[in-house]
């Protein structure tokens, strides 16, 4: 029987991340694409996944035997904390339809995409796979982190009730081509790169939300997409992996700030606003049990992520050469 991967939310970051390693890793290598395999990536003009209806005709349509789920109603710190029934509603709509359906037409397996703000606020550092449910998540984004949370809950629930291979990746917060780099609702990355360019062209200051003193980790998004393929090939089972860089790589936003403005070349005034949230002040997660699994194939090399550095120079380059040519700007004065 032919594959059919279906990845959901194919048209953002990660999808688009997906798209390109399976298109450039050599066939049949650990990231490449396998012989036979088909790959479709949906976005939401295919349908929406907040409606059984839309949802049952694209699992209608494309027949999938397997299923990256990534699609989600995203955003950063500033649309987290506005949108909290939306987050929280539209994402476990979406989750529960698409989970419905790959259980209904018989999906061999099912990736979801959760993200490290669904762990408890309040906890020991670093956050591991087995603290998901020890406590609140941070009030910031509690809607969206509410409904990921249950994809682990409803992941569970489908392998004992029915056998399901059903289960989810956990990544840190992640940047790359393709991102979302609109001014308001973008996660910190690509928002404070499209300022400081705009900074640059308008020759005005450039201002960081915040103080700059909160704590991230960040992967890329090209890295990122390799360990989802590394999940759909080689990982089966229920508890979820956390897919991020070593804790090590914890950086201050005012550090990310500092090399945005070297990489774009800003010269201007540089501040920071701290009348505006900081959000959660830390969220350091352990990739101890993701280098592990990996390691237990013999016949590969230890996976290496890309250096932060080269990463955002990769993304700046891509956001100017793309600036007026369809890179998600959003809303511009
Ligand atoms: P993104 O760039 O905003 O892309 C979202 C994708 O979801 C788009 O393809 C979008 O389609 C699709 N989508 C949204 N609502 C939909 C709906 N109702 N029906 C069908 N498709 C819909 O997001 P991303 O950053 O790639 O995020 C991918 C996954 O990673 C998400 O599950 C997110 O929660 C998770 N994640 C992201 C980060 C991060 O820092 N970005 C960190 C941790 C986890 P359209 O283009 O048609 O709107
Ligand atoms: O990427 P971000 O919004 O995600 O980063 P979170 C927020 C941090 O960056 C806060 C600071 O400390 C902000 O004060 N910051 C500075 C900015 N300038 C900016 C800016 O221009 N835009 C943004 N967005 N932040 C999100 C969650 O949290 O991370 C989501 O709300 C999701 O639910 C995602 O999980 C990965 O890490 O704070």
């Amino acid at each position: 029987m032919s594959t059919v991967v279906l990845v959901t939310g194919g048209s953002g970051l990660v999808g688009k991340a997906i798209e390109h390693v399976i298109n450039t890793e050599p066939e049949s290598s650990r990231f490449g694409k396998r012989p036979g395999e088909k790959w479709v990536f949906a976005n939401s003009t295919e349908g929406d996944l907040k409606d059984p209806v839309q949802t049952e005709k694209l699992f209608e349509k494309y027949k999938p035997t397997h299923v990256i789920h990534l699609a989600a109603l995203v955003g950063g710190l500033f649309k987290n904390m506005k949108y909290k029934l939306t987050f929280l509603r539209d994402n476990t709509l979406i989750n529960d339809n698409v989970l419905h359906f790959s259980h209904t037409k018989n999906v061999q397996k099912v990736i979801s995409c959760l993200s490290t703000c669904v762990f408890p606020d309040k906890v020991t550092y670093p956050l591991d796979e087995t603290k998901i449910h020890d406590g609140p998540p941070h009030e910031s984004n509690f809607g969206y982190a509410n409904a990921k949370r249950m994809v682990d809950v409803m992941n569970h629930a489908y392998k004992e009730e029915f056998g399901c291979n059903f289960t989810s990746a956990i990544p840190t917060n992640v940047f790359g081509p393709h991102d979302n780099f609109d001014l308001e609702d973008s996660h910190v990355i690509p928002g404070l790169i499209h300022k400081c360019y705009r900074a640059k062209q308008n020759n005005t200051p450039f201002a960081v939300s915040g103080t700059g003193k909160p704590l991230r980790q960040f992967i890329f998004s090209y890295d990122l997409a390799r360990l989802f393929i590394w999940m759909l090939r080689e990982y089966d089972d229920v508890e979820p992996v956390i897919l991020s860089v070593g804790e090590e790589e914890e950086v201050s936003i005012k550090s990310v700030a500092d090399k945005i403005v070297k990489t774009v070349g800003f010269q201007g005034e540089y501040k920071f606003d701290s009348t505006k949230a900081d959000g959660q002040f830390r969220k350091p997660a352990s990739n101890k049990r993701l280098l592990t699994l990996m390691s237990q194939n013999k016949n590969e090399q230890q996976f290496k992520f890309t250096p932060f550095d080269e990463a955002l120079e990769y993304t700046v380059k891509w956001f100017v050469e793309n600036y007026n040519k369809g890179a998600r700007i959003g809303k511009v004065a």
